[in-house]
C-alpha cells in the first residue's frame, strides 16, 4: 500500500498495539508483522442507526419493515462481495405467518477460513416492558438498529481494506416477535429468534462452517457494560476471551467486564445449538445489574429511542471487533 497522508488519516498504525494484543498468542509473528487496522467511525455507525429509526418501527410484515429491508440490503451490497436475501415464512406464537428475510453479505465468499458477524434487524411489535402504550411497537434504536448500525460501518471498512479472512455478516429477521410474559395464549417455546432458527436449520451455504461467530445485541446504550453471558462462556470460551482481552487492551475496561452472567435466549443460542459446533458464537449484549430484567434499562419500552444511543459505546464495540478481525 502506498502510504500517504490520506491513508494516515484513515488508519490507525498499530504495530505497537498489535504486539501487545498478541503477546500471548504469537509473539514472533507479531514482532515481525505490523498490521493496519481501520479506525471505526462512530458517527457513521450512528447515522446508520438514525436512518433505520427514521423508517419507524420495523415490525415484520409492515411497510416500514419492507422499506428498511431495502435500505439495509442496498447499504450492505455497496460494501460486500455477494449479497443473499434469504426469504422464509415465520410462524409466530400468535399464529401469524410473516414474510421474513435474513440479509446476508459475504466478503471473500470462497475463503475457507471465515468468521460470522450478526445482529437482528427487526423490532419488537409491543412495548410489554413499558407502563404505557404496551401494545404499540417500539422504535428499537438499541434493540435492533444498534447492532446493524455497527456492522454496516464494519462492512464499509472492509470495502476500503479487505481483511485476510472471509467474513459473513448476517442480519437476522424476526428475532423479537417473542411471546410476552403476560400473554394469555398458551406458552409457545422458542418464540424468539425465528430468523436465526431458520438460518441455523437452512444455512445459506451447504455445510457452512465458520471459525467463530459474534452476535451484537443492544450495543448502543450509554456506559453499557458487557458481561460474559453463560451460553457464550459454554459454547465459545476462547472467542469470548479473545474479544474481551482485545477490548481491555484497547483501554475499554469500563465496558468489558469479566463477570459471568446468566444464559440469554438470543440468536447465538440457536446458532450454537443447531449448528452443532460449526460456528461457536458469543453474544455481546449489555448487562445492567440495576434493572430487574438485567437488560438495557429501556429494553422493550418506548424510551429505546435515538436519544439514548451513545456514540462512544458504538466506538468501543466497533473498534474492538475491527482489532479482532484484522488480527486473524
Ligand atoms: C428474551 O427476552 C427471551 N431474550 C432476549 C433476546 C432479545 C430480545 N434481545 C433483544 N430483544
Ligand atoms: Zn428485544
Amino acid at each position: 500500500m502506498i502510504f500517504n497522508y490520506k491513508c494516515l488519516k484513515y488508519y490507525l498504525f498499530i504495530s505497537l498495539i498489535s504486539c501487545n494484543l498478541n503477546r500471548d498468542q504469537d509473539t514472533i509473528k507479531n514482532n515481525q508483522n505490523s498490521i493496519m487496522i481501520p479506525a471505526f467511525n462512530q458517527d457513521s455507525a450512528y447515522k446508520n442507526i438514525s436512518d433505520q429509526v427514521n423508517f419507524g418501527p420495523r415490525v415484520p410484515g409492515s411497510e416500514e419493515h419492507y422499506k428498511c429491508k431495502n435500505y439495509i440490503s442496498k447499504k450492505l451490497s455497496n460494501y460486500c462481495d455477494t449479497l443473499i436475501l434469504q426469504d422464509f415464512e415465520a410462524v409466530t406464537f400468535d399464529n401469524k405467518i410473516l414474510n421474513s428475510t435474513n440479509i446476508i453479505g459475504s466478503f471473500s465468499p470462497n475463503k475457507a477460513k471465515r468468521i460470522l458477524l450478526c445482529a437482528h434487524w427487526d423490532t419488537r411489535p409491543f412495548a410489554d416492558q413499558d407502563s404505557i402504550n404496551k401494545n404499540k411497537p417500539i422504535i428499537g434504536a438499541n434493540d435492533g438498529a444498534s447492532g446493524v448500525g455497527v456492522l454496516i460501518e464494519i462492512a464499509r471498512q472492509f470495502s476500503i481494506l479487505k481483511p485476510k479472512i472471509g467474513v459473513d455478516i448476517i442480519f437476522f429477521d424476526v428475532e423479537d416477535y417473542g411471546q410476552p410474559d403476560d400473554s394469555d395464549l398458551p406458552r409457545v417455546d422458542n418464540s424468539y429468534c425465528l430468523g436465526s432458527q431458520y438460518w441455523s436449520n437452512n444455512p445459506h451455504k451447504r455445510n457452512y462452517f465458520a471459525k467463530y461467530g459474534i452476535l451484537l445485541d443492544m450495543v448502543g446504550g450509554e456506559k453499557a457494560v458487557f458481561t460474559q453471558e453463560l451460553a457464550s462462556v459454554e459454547f465459545a470460551p476462547k472467542v469470548l476471551s479473545k474479544v474481551w482481552l482485545t477490548g481491555i487492551q484497547l483501554g475499554f475496561n469500563d465496558y468489558f467486564s469479566f463477570e459471568k452472567t446468566g444464559l440469554i435466549v438470543d440468536d447465538h443460542l440457536y446458532i450454537n445449538n443447531l449448528s452443532k459446533g460449526r460456528v461457536p458464537t458469543i453474544n455481546i449484549i449489555e448487562h445492567d445489574k440495576k434493572t430487574k430484567s438485567k437488560f438495557y434499562k429501556h429494553w422493550h419500552t418506548h424510551n429505546d429511542n435515538i436519544e439514548n444511543i451513545d456514540r462512544q459505546t458504538l466506538k468501543v464495540v466497533g473498534q474492538t471487533l475491527l482489532h479482532v478481525i484484522y488480527n486473524e
